[in-house]
């Protein structure tokens, strides 16, 4: 792997910043739960199209393979991780922000999640059989001492019927098993065994279980109300981190198995109708670009468009606090509103 031609954007992180001496000087290390070089590395180089390529194993990857990982951190977030500290700000007080579409012309729904890992275990790439199940325990536990809103029921992947499975993930409520790029990082291992979701009656709050991560904190609903997400969120966060203690960096943020989910761990999203901006596919982007904003399907990441709709998030989660990171996607999601109406 050759890191002079870093220009190359077709190339995955991995590719562009795996220097020969980079490897040699990672080679022989290993983190207090065992995980090498090889398997950080392994879903980019099974992989080659990957845009980052690397997972962590723990929270020590980050300091253990800090030579190679905060290069790709540095470029994903625009944010120095060696000089930087992480801010976090879950006070929905602090927002100043409205529904872009009160009419509900464009937008479908939203959803905010964050990603969070317990500390004193190996994340997902890594865990074994045993300590995922005790993390399912302890995360259904915690989460069946929820109340008024939050109450709902934990469902263990294991025992769910095909239909039942089917139509959860149909209607953007359920995670799939985990595709080639999480397949190779180690993450389907003993598949589905140790997975689940939890929900309230609406199924506006949600938490997977053990997916990429080993919590998804989700709060949806339809329409653009993002402060109303945002509000219901936070106070799930809070009731959570009463019980339990997540793995957290004042550089890095909240510990992620993906470099890029680091920090807020946070993606706001709303699922948007923009048939005649999505059209120009350049100019769409360009406006998601100048914004700080992510494409992807309309069945989550590595899927496509359908009928126009797309799911459009904020890009960035380190370095800027959670309530930045929401806004920066409402202000956004305005600017293609305001595009798509004047076509
Ligand atoms: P994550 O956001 O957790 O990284 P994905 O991109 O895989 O994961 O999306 C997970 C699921 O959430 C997918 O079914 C996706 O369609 C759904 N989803 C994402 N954003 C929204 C939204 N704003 N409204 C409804 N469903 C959404
Ligand atoms: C990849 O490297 O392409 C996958 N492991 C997914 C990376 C995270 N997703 C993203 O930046 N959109």
């Amino acid at each position: 792997m050759n890191g002079s031609q870093s220009s190359d954007k077709d190339r995955s992180a991995l590719q562009r910043y795996l220097t020969p001496e980079i490897s040699e000087r990672l080679q022989t290390k290993k983190t207090c739960y065992g995980y090498t070089l090889e398997q950080l590395i392994r879903s980019g180089v099974e992989n080659p199209d990957s845009s980052i390529g690397v997972y962590a194993g723990d929270e020590e990857s980050y300091e253990t393979f800090a030579l190679l990982l905060d290069p790709i951190i540095r470029e994903y977030h625009h944010y120095d991780p060696v000089t930087g500290h992480h801010r976090s700000d879950l006070n929905p007080a602090h927002l100043r922000i409205s529904n872009p579409d009160p009419e509900g012309t464009f937008i479908l729904s939203t959803r905010i999640r964050v990603a969070r890992n317990l500390h004193c275990f190996p994340f997902g790439p890594a865990i074994a059989r045993r300590e995922r199940l005790i993390v399912e325990c302890l995360i259904a536990d915690t989460l069946r001492e929820l109340t008024d809103e939050l109450a709902g029921r934990y469902y263990p992947l294991s025992g769910m019927d095909q239909a039942t499975r089917q139509r959860l993930i149909r209607d953007h409520f359920l995670f799939k098993e985990g595709d080639r790029f999480l397949e190779s990082a180690g993450l389907n291992r003993d598949w589905p065994e140790g997975r689940g979701i939890y929900h309230n009656d609406d199924k506006t709050f949600l938490v997977w279980v053990n997916e990429e991560d080993q919590l998804r904190i989700i709060s949806m609903e339809p329409g653009g109300d993002i402060a109303r997400v945002f509000t219901r969120l936070v106070r799930a966060v809070a009731e959570l981190e009463k019980r339990l203690t997540f793995a957290y960096s004042e550089r890095l943020g909240y510990l992620t198995s993906c470099p890029t989910n680091l920090g807020t761990a946070m993606r706001a999203s709303v699922h948007i109708r923009l048939p005649r901006l999505s059209a120009d596919p350049e100019r769409f982007r360009r406006i998601c670009d100048r914004h700080h904003l992510q494409i992807r399907g309309v069945h989550g990441e590595h899927s496509e468009s359908e009928g126009g709709i797309w799911d459009i998030s904020n890009r960035r989660r380190l370095g800027i606090t959670e309530v930045e990171a929401v806004t920066e996607m409402a202000e956004g999601i305005s600017a293609l509103i305001e595009a798509e109406k004047a076509l």
